[in-house]
């Protein structure tokens, strides 16, 4: 593997999982692949989790790491082509990538949708500059339309929780105080299209998500329709793609709740993290047996080896 910003850059679901599993079983068994090797962690965005597991991800495999936070620590940096550079941005990606690319062998970046322009943003417009500049293999955390790492986390933690072999997934949107991304929804989406679970995703009207990534998904604007027979509830807010980046709908009737978990197949709760309590999800849920949010969470290490060890071992 090269790099990785979605689904399609993956061996297959099935020999991705079996990489998965076995750096779970044998974390520091490929020590040797990543001696002398490094990687550069760019962030363009917070970040708690993907921060800290990607970069113990690298070192179970013997990288060293440097992280950059970009803005606070490095130059404010200009991602647009042809402008004059008069205001407050010193430095190009355009200088910044290669230079980058010098220091390391792998570079991870996260640069969330900007919700400038949806062209921009669909086009990956960031995370492209450093596939196409950077000379070495890009890990995406998170680009403007996907966020790959944690979809793989989910799907091997939908793996290890299934009760059944075709467990039905529902992925249902939840309020929010402010406008999300839909890229942990549509590589939700993506990359549970790409199993034979029986996928449902559940929001108000308006807040229908890419064609590109939906394609024959189930779509169920009953919310508590969706839960009926459910084993697994995956909560996200996000903002609208067809009113690109607005906020249609604050209803808290689209919180996850106790009511409406008792409608399932005895579902357990899944979130990427961070969650807003008491809005996306009721205390009630989160702090139930059934939420695997924190095994979920233990899992981005495992994908993320997973990805590094792949990467590593076509250098
Ligand atoms: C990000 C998102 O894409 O929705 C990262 C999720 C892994 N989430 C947020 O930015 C949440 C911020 C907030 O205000 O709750």
């Amino acid at each position: 593997m090269k790099n990785f910003t979605s689904v399609k850059d993956i061996p297959g679901i099935e020999e991705a999982l079996k990489v998965a599993f076995d750096v779970k079983k044998n974390k520091f068994a490929y020590q040797h692949l990543g001696k002398n090797k490094t990687m550069v962690l760019i962030f363009f965005n917070s970040s708690l989790r993907t921060r800290l597991s990607t970069q113990k991800a690298a070192m179970n495999l013997g990288m060293n790491t440097m992280v950059l936070n970009v803005g606070e620590e490095s130059w404010q940096m200009e991602s647009e082509l042809g402008v004059i550079m008069d205001g407050d941005k010193p430095e190009h990606l355009l200088e910044a990538i290669p230079v980058i690319g010098q220091y390391c062998d792998v570079i991870g970046v996260r640069a969330f949708a900007k919700f400038k322009s949806r062209e921009d943003d669909y086009s990956e417009k960031i995370l492209n500059q450093f596939v196409k500049y950077a000379g070495v293999p890009v890990v995406s955390m998170e680009g403007a339309t996907r966020h790959p790492l944690q979809s793989f986390a989910d799907l091997v933690t939908i793996e290890e929780y299934k009760t059944k072999p075709r467990p039905k997934v529902v992925l249902t949107w939840a309020p929010h105080p402010r406008a999300l991304p839909q890229a942990v929804a549509n590589s939700f989406v993506e990359w549970m299209s790409k199993t034979d679970y029986d996928l449902v995703v559940t929001h108000p009207k308006g807040y229908e998500l890419a064609p590109e990534f939906m394609g024959n998904v189930k779509v169920e604007y009953d919310q508590k329709k969706a839960f009926e027979g459910a084993d697994f509830i995956y909560a996200k807010n996000w903002s609208s793609y067809t009113s690109y980046g607005q906020i249609l709908s604050k209803d808290f009737g689209w919180t996850v709740n106790e009511e409406k978990m008792a409608l399932t197949n005895n579902a357990k709760f899944m979130h990427c993290l961070p969650v807003r309590r008491n809005v996306v999800v009721s205390d009630g849920v989160i702090d139930s047996p059934n939420s695997i949010v924190v095994p979920q969470a233990a899992n981005r290490e495992v994908t993320a080896q997973a990805v590094l060890k792949m990467i590593l071992e076509n250098l």
